[in-house]
């Protein structure tokens, strides 16, 4: 039997969370072991390498800020940062800070098992060997567990077939072929015009229209940059006061949609929609709280693809019919325009259901399609999946899979009661997805930093979320979330798009409230927590 390797911390997960988590616990003198299931760093950019792959974040936003010089001396060189811009940066911090002799990489946790005499945390990972730490941190990411849906016949398929999040390394050649892409949410709404340009025919099978607005991707303006790299901290600090932590130079407008007149309505609009990117979600601070705003906003977009999009039909089928900002946002470089080329075809699989995939293509319920290439741009099992895919046992051997059956409960987001010393980065219940990732990973990994030092000072070995912290806070993030019209469609935010998952509203909207609740519960030595 191999020994059992023992370390102070163990963080599963090398992407952007699991990186800083090593770089804080290092700093603390912690022995610290990451375990990464990819051959090298990047998490989410390590894999979702489709052509088109891109940040919707501004670049001089997503990045590090923990490091001065880190933050001085990178150059973006456009607005929004590639899919390989993001990965060679983060490389480039996996290589400045030394971080890869720590990670274990090729490697899949299967099993974690918490043993409460002497407070260790006991994994088993594929390649048999066993470890144990006082403290695991979860950095598996929110989007990073595939969804891929189960079609009848998809193993007789004689092409190839990619889900977005696992495009083969080397790239693919798709000139002279006929592809289809499963799926209209962000990925989709990326790699669909460029994958147009380059295939011989597309067929795009969409299940719901998508709330698209357009990206505006420039070059960065050198200016800007200057002003910006002149006070860094003080442009971090700005942005994380703002809801999603960030865009704090262009916030969200402070009026009501229906308290200016129809005319300023449209113009406000207008501008927001020039300026491209998020900013167009804050034209009014009601989009997400008053049905008749939202639908003033919806109603402007939809003007939008009734212009952008020539044939009346398909401008029909692209234009959603629920409440716009509901599903994650999207921002999109030439989506609709795609629409308008005589190699692409867009089917409605609510009006013609995919029947079953073929060995020479997919059948809907009214014709066949013969294809070289099926891409499943379906998305992810978000903010539970990579979790769950663990077989984590707590106190008593309670399962975590159990425990969230009816879907996932916790404290700040940060712990479940009855799985001790055991903490998720940016899980369900804390603001994650709907805030800039970099600022909620950051600040995540800067309070648990925090907290693993004073349990090492304080010489405690256990630290627990209580059962009533926990409701009390489960009921903190339902009653944010009942305020706003985010319930009122199906999106991965709900678990809406995975069969059989509990229906439960994931994030907690608000980051700049969430921080200052984490801030008190640490000032009050971890009220909440029970620490022994
Ligand atoms: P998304 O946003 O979850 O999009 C997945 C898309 O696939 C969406 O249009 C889904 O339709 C569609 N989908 C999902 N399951 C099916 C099945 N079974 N059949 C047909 N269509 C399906 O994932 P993305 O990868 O685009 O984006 C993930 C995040 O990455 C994004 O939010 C950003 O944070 C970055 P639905 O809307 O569920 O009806």
């Amino acid at each position: 039997m191999r020994p059992v390797d023992r370390f102070d911390v163990i963080i599963v997960g090398a992407g952007i969370s699991g990186m800083y988590m090593l770089y804080r616990m290092r700093q603390l003198g912690l022995s610290t072991r990451v375990i990464e299931m990819a051959s090298d760093v990047g998490g989410t950019w390590y894999w979702n390498r489709y052509p088109g792959a891109r940040c919707d974040t501004d670049t001089m936003e997503y990045s590090y800020s923990f490091n001065e010089e880190l933050q001085q001396e990178w150059e973006w060189p456009e607005r929004y940062p590639t899919q390989p811009e993001i990965l060679g940066y983060l490389n480039h911090v996996a290589d400045r800070f030394e971080l890869r002799p720590d990670i274990s990489f090729n490697t899949r946790v299967e099993a974690a098992a918490f043993d409460e005499i002497d407070n260790q945390w006991r994994l088993s990972t594929d390649d048999g060997a066993e470890l144990s730490a006082r403290f695991l941190i979860m950095a598996t990411g929110c989007i990073s567990e595939p969804n891929i849906p189960a079609i009848a016949g998809m193993e007789t398929f004689s092409g190839s077939m990619y889900h977005t999040a696992r495009w083969p390394r080397e790239g693919l050649e798709l000139s002279g072929k006929r592809v289809a892409v499963i799926g209209t949410g962000s990925s989709a709404v990326q790699t669909i015009p460029v994958i147009a340009r380059q295939a011989a025919h597309l067929t795009v099978f969409q299940r719901s229209a998508q709330w698209s607005v357009p990206a505006h991707n420039r070059p960065v303006d050198p200016e800007m940059v200057a002003e910006i790299k002149a006070d860094y901290a003080g442009f971090r600090a700005r942005n994380r006061l703002q809801p999603a932590g960030q865009l704090s130079h262009i916030p969200s407008n402070d009026v009501a949609a229906m308290s200016v007149g129809e005319e300023e309505r449209a113009r406000i609009l207008e501008e927001r929609w020039q300026l491209g990117g998020f900013p167009f979600f804050g034209a009014f601070n009601d989009v997400l709280t008053d049905a008749e705003s939202n639908r003033a906003v919806a109603d402007f977009v939809r003007v939008k693809i009734r212009n952008i999009v020539k044939d009346p039909r398909v401008a029909d089928m692209l234009t959603p019919d629920y409440t716009i900002n509901c599903k994650r946002p999207v921002l999109d470089s030439g989506y609709f325009e795609t629409f308008n080329r005589s190699n692409v075809q867009l089917v409605d699989i609510n009006a013609t259901p995919i029947e079953a995939i073929t060995p020479s293509g997919l059948r809907s319920s009214e014709a066949d399609y013969e294809l070289d290439v099926i891409v499943f741009a379906t998305g992810f099992d978000a903010m539970t999946g990579a979790l769950l895919k663990i077989d984590i046992r707590g106190r008593g051997g309670l399962s975590l899979r159990e425990k969230w059956a009816a879907g996932p409960v916790n404290y700040l987001g940060l712990q479940v009661p009855g799985f001790p010393n055991l903490f998720t980065i940016t899980g369900p219940g804390s603001p994650s997805v709907l805030t800039n990732m970099m600022v909620a990973i950051e600040q995540h990994v800067e309070w648990l930093s925090d907290c693993i030092e004073f349990m090492f000072e304080h010489d405690h070995a256990r630290i627990e979320a209580s059962e009533e912290a926990q409701d009390a806070w489960v009921a903190h993030v339902n009653e944010v979330v009942n305020r706003s019209l985010r319930l009122s469609c199906n999106s991965w935010y709900l678990g809406a798009n995975i069969p059989g998952k509990p229906r439960v509203y994931m994030p907690l909207p608000g980051f700049p409230e969430y921080v200052e609740k984490c801030d008190e519960v640490a000032a009050m030595g971890y009220a909440g927590f029970v620490l022994s």
